[in-house]
C-alpha cells in the first residue's frame, strides 16, 4: 500500500470546505462490479455503456429492466465497506463536507453519509419512462418491464443513462461547493464520465487529491496520489489525520 504524505494529512487537518467525488471503486470492495470490469455470467456480452440508454431501453425494455434487475439484487446483498466508513467520520471531522457520487447503490447512504449528492440517481428508486412518476410499488405482474399504475408507462431505474442530462440542481450544488472547496477528493473513478469528470477541473483553487488503484486521466492533474484501494487508504488517513482530535460535526451513530 503507498504510504500517505505528511503534508497530505497536515492539509486535511487544517481544512475548512473538503469536496468527495466518488465512483464505483469505492463500491468494488462491497462486492459490486465496477462499471468498466467485465460484467460477470450471463450480463458478460454486453457493454454497459450500451445497456445504460434510453435507446436500448426503448430498443429491448425487457434486456435493460433485466439487467438493472440483476443489479439491484447485487446491490441489496451488497454491506458498505471501510471506504464508504472512512467518509462518514470526515464529514464529523470537516467543517464544511460535501459527498459527491457517481455511484447508484445508495451504500453512502446505507453507511451513513449525510446529505449524499447522487448525480447519476440510485437503483432503487423506479420511475415510469413516459412522464418520470416516481413509483414506489408495483402490482404483482407478467410484464417485464411493469407498467405505470399512474400513465401506464414503461417502468425504469431512477438512474441517469448516457445521453440523459444530469439532475440540474444537484450538478448545480455539486459544481457550487467545488468552486469554493479547499480541497477536493477524487475517489475510485476513472474520470471518464461527463460531466462528473469536468468536477475535479473546476476545482482549480483546491488542493485536489486522487485515490485509484490505477492511473487515470486525471491523476496528473492533482497534487496528491494515493495509489491503490480505498478501504485501505481511506481508513488509514482518516486515523493520521483525526485518531488523536474531537469530531466537530457528531453525526448520531
Ligand atoms: C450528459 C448511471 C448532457 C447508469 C452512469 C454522446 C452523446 C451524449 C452524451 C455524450 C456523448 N459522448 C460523451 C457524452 C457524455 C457522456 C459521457 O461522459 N460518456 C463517456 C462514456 C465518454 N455523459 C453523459 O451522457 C451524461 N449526460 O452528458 O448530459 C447531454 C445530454 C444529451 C446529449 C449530450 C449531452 C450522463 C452520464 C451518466 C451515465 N450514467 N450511471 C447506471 O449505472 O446504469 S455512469 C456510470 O459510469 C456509473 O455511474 C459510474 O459511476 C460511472 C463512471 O464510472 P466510474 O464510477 O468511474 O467507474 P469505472 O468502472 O469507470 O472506474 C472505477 C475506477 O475505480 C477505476 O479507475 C478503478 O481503477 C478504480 N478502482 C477499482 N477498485 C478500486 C478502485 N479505486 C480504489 N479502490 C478500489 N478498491
Amino acid at each position: 500500500m503507498t504510504t500517505i504524505p505528511l503534508e497530505l494529512v497536515q492539509k486535511l487537518r487544517v481544512a475548512q470546505q473538503v469536496v468527495v467525488l466518488t465512483g464505483a471503486g469505492v463500491s468494488a470492495e462491497s462486492g459490486i462490479p465496477t462499471f468498466r470490469a467485465a460484467q460477470t455470467g450471463l450480463w458478460a456480452q454486453y457493454n454497459p455503456a450500451e445497456l445504460a440508454t434510453p435507446q436500448a431501453f426503448q430498443k429491448n425494455p425487457r434486456l435493460v429492466w433485466e439487467w438493472y434487475t440483476w443489479r439491484r439484487e447485487l446491490v441489496a446483498q451488497a454491506k458498505p465497506n471501510p471506504a464508504h466508513f472512512a467518509l462518514v467520520q470526515m464529514q464529523k471531522y470537516v467543517s464544511q463536507f460535501t459527498l459527491i457520487t457517481q455511484n447508484v447503490d445508495g451504500l453512502h447512504q446505507q453507511a451513513g453519509s449525510q446529505s449524499v449528492m447522487e448525480l447519476h440517481g440510485n437503483i432503487n428508486r423506479t420511475k415510469c419512462f413516459q412522464q418520470e412518476h416516481l413509483v414506489a410499488s408495483w402490482s404483482p405482474t407478467e410484464a417485464i418491464p411493469p407498467h405505470c399504475p399512474y400513465c401506464g408507462g414503461l417502468l425504469r431505474p431512477d438512474v441517469v443513462w448516457f445521453g440523459e442530462n444530469i439532475p440540474t440542481l444537484v450538478f448545480q450544488s455539486a459544481r457550487e461547493a467545488t468552486e469554493q472547496c479547499d480541497m477536493f477528493f477524487s475517489i475510485g473513478t476513472s474520470s471518464l464520465v461527463y460531466p462528473a469528470a469536468l468536477l475535479p477541473l473546476i476545482a482549480r483553487q483546491a488542493t485536489r487529491v486522487e485515490i485509484n488503484s490505477e492511473t487515470t486521466p486525471l491523476t496528473s492533474q492533482v497534487h496528491f496520489t494515493l495509489r491503490g484501494s480505498a478501504a485501505q487508504l481511506l481508513p488509514a488517513l482518516i486515523n493520521l489525520t483525526w485518531a488523536t482530535h474531537e469530531p466537530l460535526n457528531p453525526i448520531p451513530e
